[in-house]
């Protein structure tokens, strides 16, 4: 059975300051990741390395940019996190190993997201753990744009036909509007009354867009926080499931 592991940015970073790992929730999720038996694709997010970049920059999802240094410094940022991130889980025992999207991605003209998923494949039969990230991708027409750990994680599950997905963030689950964490949305409808009508039309970010990329996977997705992690991944049911 294989699993997609997203650790949001926020889970694994301090996102208020510039390039600073939360250490002891680093260490907290690669522990749990260790002491579980699955052996998971993981994609972890921006945080306060990528996006910080990003903003300076002015890239986003949708707008490119030609400047090479704007590219090296977006990426640079979060080969780091991403070293810290695979040294974290190594440390802890977990064969981890680093793919840089970068180099594995297009995406075209129509902006659709082209990713090499070979790699991951062959990593997984060696019995590796590959950690990819949220990262800059060349954008044909465009430069190059933002390919965000969220775009990442489904097309991973659908590439690896993933029977359980984990989006492990900095909030329990999906919240209703009494702050309520939803224990189970199965459709369109159940967002809409989870989250109220205005929020649904988000559909590129926040956790409407998030819920409605899991609910179009043929797998089981999971929204939980650090402290479901452990519960995930034994095949449990912690906050949210989606589908
Ligand atoms: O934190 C964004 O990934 P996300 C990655 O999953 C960059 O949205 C480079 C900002």
């Amino acid at each position: 059975m294989t699993t997609v592991l997203k650790l949001g940015g926020s889970v694994v970073t301090e996102k208020a300051t510039p390039e600073t790992v939360d250490e002891e929730a680093l260490q907290q999720a690669a522990a749990a990741i260790a002491a579980a038996d699955v052996q998971p694709v993981i994609v972890h997010g921006g945080g306060s390395f990528g996006h910080h970049h990003a903003a300076a920059h002015g890239v986003s999802t949708t707008e490119g940019t030609d400047d090479a240094a704007a590219v090296r410094a977006i990426t640079g940022a979060m080969r780091r996190l991403n070293d810290a991130v695979v040294g974290a889980l190594a440390d802890a025992g977990v064969p981890a190993v680093p793919l840089q999207p970068f180099a594995a991605g297009v995406r075209e003209a129509n902006d659709e997201l082209r990713f090499c998923w070979e790699p991951v494949e062959a990593m997984l039969e060696s019995g590796f753990v590959p950690v990819l990230c949220g990262d800059v991708v060349a954008h044909r027409g465009k430069g190059a744009t933002i390919l965000s750990g969220d775009e990442l994680v489904v097309a991973a599950a659908r590439a690896v036909s993933a029977e359980r997905v984990g989006v492990c963030s900095s909030v329990p689950g999906v919240y209703d509007q009494t702050e309520t964490v939803v224990d189970r949305i199965q459709s369109l409808e159940d967002i809409e009354e989870a989250l109220g009508g205005s929020d649904v039309t988000d559909v590129t970010g926040g956790m409407a867009g998030k819920v409605k990329q899991l609910l179009a996977l043929e797998a089981a997705g999971y929204i939980f926080d650090i402290d479901g992690l452990a519960a995930f991944l034994r095949g449990g049911n912690p906050g949210t499931r989606v589908g």
